[in-house]
């Protein structure tokens, strides 16, 4: 697999605004942020897109989102709520290949995104 910077960050090779951390997962502010909040949630061990995660990756997964979960409530955002986002591919929008979660929070989202 083809290294990316985000494998950099999490092998602290390159700085990033580092927020939370877990065994598995790093999380990290968005460098160009499309809501007050906006942190990528990235699986320590990279897995390119979600076209290549498996059912042994399920596990991984599930962390992935329960970590943006508890991030968000403890930055007080469980009531007014937020958004989590996987972009897969070039429709889907992806340009970091090491897959990653957007948690967007802080204002009002509209759908359907763009
Ligand atoms: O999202 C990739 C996101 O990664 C995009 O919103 C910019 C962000 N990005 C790119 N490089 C960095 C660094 N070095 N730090 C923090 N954020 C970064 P995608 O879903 O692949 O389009």
């Amino acid at each position: 697999m083809s290294d990316t910077i985000f494998g950099k960050i999490v092998r602290r090779e390159i700085p990033a605004d580092i927020v939370y951390e877990t065994d598995e997962v790093l999380a990290f502010r968005d460098l160009n942020p499309q809501a007050p909040v906006h942190v990528l949630f990235v699986p320590k061990r990279p897995i390119a897109t979600l076209n290549e995660a498996g059912p042994a990756d399920a596990e991984l997964l599930g962390k992935l989102l329960l970590a943006a979960a508890d991030y968000a409530k403890r930055q007080g955002f469980e009531k007014d709520g937020y958004r989590t986002v996987v972009n897969c591919n070039e429709h889907g929008g992806q340009t970091v290949f090491h897959l990653h979660v957007h948690l967007l929070a802080g204002r009002r989202m509209t759908w359907p995104p763009g």
